[in-house]
């Protein structure tokens, strides 16, 4: 069988002391953290689109990697050696999931039931590559936002035709990822936006996206579909303005379509910092409100204000992800979805492995410097003091809206001047770096 990486042997964690770059220092998926293995934990994916269909295109300029499985003329064939390059890859790096868009693994045909043929030929290799490697699927979804046809959206498209092509395309996406076992699917509004609103009517294209969500979870059931249904929240980028802008605004979506039951979030770390929010808060606020269902694993850059998609390098950000995810119990049906891609320059195959073992040995000291800190409580124990007086009779009184405001105004009166009590910024952050070694 030929080899898409050759030379390239089975990764293995060699420990912090290894100066092999084609090692994990950290990353060790059978040590255990808290009772469960980093593997578990961490729940690695890696995404089919960055890492086999992207070539390092920019808009000034085409792609400037060659790989060896894109050589073919013949456009199923070249899907089909991507595949089993993938697969491959998955192999050796010891991931234990991967993701994709429908367009991603089957390229368009003519029509959409020579297109959806396409797609079944290559799920089915797919499903034996699955088979012979126990690699598993953590999420399929639909390419809404590629083809000219979603340039004005998909389910906020003005024309309901585009929003019928759109529908069906998530019908046949939904139908696959069953197939595959996928443990989610992920609803990214890629064209779900506006570029002005002089022609747009943004009242009517939310309520069809909420229909278009509905029609979606009405399916699940009707196909007994289990995964979980995410929506991706992102500000920018492809529009101007996108509805699903971050967390807090998602939220706000699916409680006013009474969608909320059925949807979690995939937290992307890059999206949050475009939306001028931390990935630490994104998560937090997903967590808090019982939405926090998977993760994209990228970073972007502070110079720069789009979608850089790079690999996650910053401790700080791995910690703090982590952190928030220990508290709240951990991934049920998510899991790590490098959402990233290597640079133009990254030409190498080589390249690839480097890359995504940076990200998992940056989770996994994430995750070891979490597990000491939620261990030690140091945090925790500082917040609760905190929060302290609100567990006293009077304080509970007072959250419950068991005091009016006349009442409340009494008790000023009687106590006077309220005492303050320091944040502690400053040692907070002093402990968190202590931790961080
Ligand atoms: C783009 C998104 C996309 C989703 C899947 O910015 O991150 O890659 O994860 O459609
Ligand atoms: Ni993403
Ligand atoms: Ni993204």
């Amino acid at each position: 069988m030929v080899e898409f990486f050759p030379g390239i042997r089975q990764i293995k964690y060699e420990g912090p002391d290894s100066r092999n770059p084609l090692a994990f220092k950290h990353y060790n998926p059978g040590q255990k953290v808290l009772g469960k293995t980093m593997a578990e934990h961490l729940r690695f994916s890696v995404c089919y689109w960055h890492s086999f269909k992207g070539l390092g295109a920019d808009p000034f300029g085409p792609g400037t990697i060659i790989r060896e499985y894109n050589n073919s003329r013949d456009p199923m064939t070249v899907a089909e050696l991507t595949m089993r390059a993938a697969f491959e890859f998955y192999t050796k790096l010891g991931v234990g999931f991967w993701c994709f868009h429908d367009r991603d693994i089957a390229p368009e045909a003519e029509n959409l039931a020579e297109t959806n043929r396409r797609l079944d030929e290559i799920v089915a290799l797919a499903a034996k590559l699955q088979r012979d490697t126990g690699v598993r699927l953590l999420w399929g979804t639909s390419n809404l936002f590629s083809h000219r046809r979603f340039m004005a959206g998909a389910g906020t498209n003005p024309s309901p035709y585009v929003f019928a092509y759109a529908a069906s395309q998530v019908k046949k996406a939904m139908e696959i990822t069953k197939e595959l076992g996928g443990a989610g699917y992920v609803f990214w509004g890629g064209r779900e936006g506006y570029e002005t609103l002089l022609n747009t009517d943004l009242k009517r294209e939310l309520d069809n996206l909420a229909t278009l969500l509905h029609l979606a979870v009405d399916y699940k059931k009707k196909i007994g579909f289990k995964g979980q249904f995410y929506i991706e929240p992102k500000p920018k980028e492809p529009t101007k303005h996108q509805y699903d802008s971050d967390a807090a605004a998602c939220h706000a979506f699916l409680q006013k379509y009474d969608l909320v039951d059925h949807f979690k979030l995939n937290i992307e770390a890059n999206h949050a910092t475009l939306a001028g929010h931390s990935f630490h808060h994104e998560l937090e606020y997903a967590a808090a409100n019982g939405l926090l269902g998977s993760i994209d694993a990228n970073r972007g850059d502070l110079l720069l204000g789009w979608d850089t998609d790079q690999f996650p390098t910053d401790l700080y950000d791995c910690t703090l992800a982590m952190y928030t995810l220990l508290r709240y119990g951990g991934f049920k049906t998510g899991g790590l979805n490098f959402d990233a891609k290597v640079r133009r320059q990254s030409i190498d195959p080589e390249d690839l492995f480097h890359a995504h073992i940076g990200g998992m040995d940056a989770f996994a000291r994430g995750l070891t410097i979490a597990a000491r800190l939620y261990k030690d409580g140091v945090l925790e124990k500082f917040v609760r003091n905190r929060y302290k007086a609100w567990d006293t009779p009077l304080g509970r009184k007072i959250a419950s809206g068991r005091m009016s405001l006349p009442q409340l105004e009494a008790l000023t009166l009687k106590q006077g001047e309220p005492k303050i009590a320091s944040g502690r910024q400053e040692m907070l952050e002093n402990i968190l770096n202590e931790y961080i070694r």
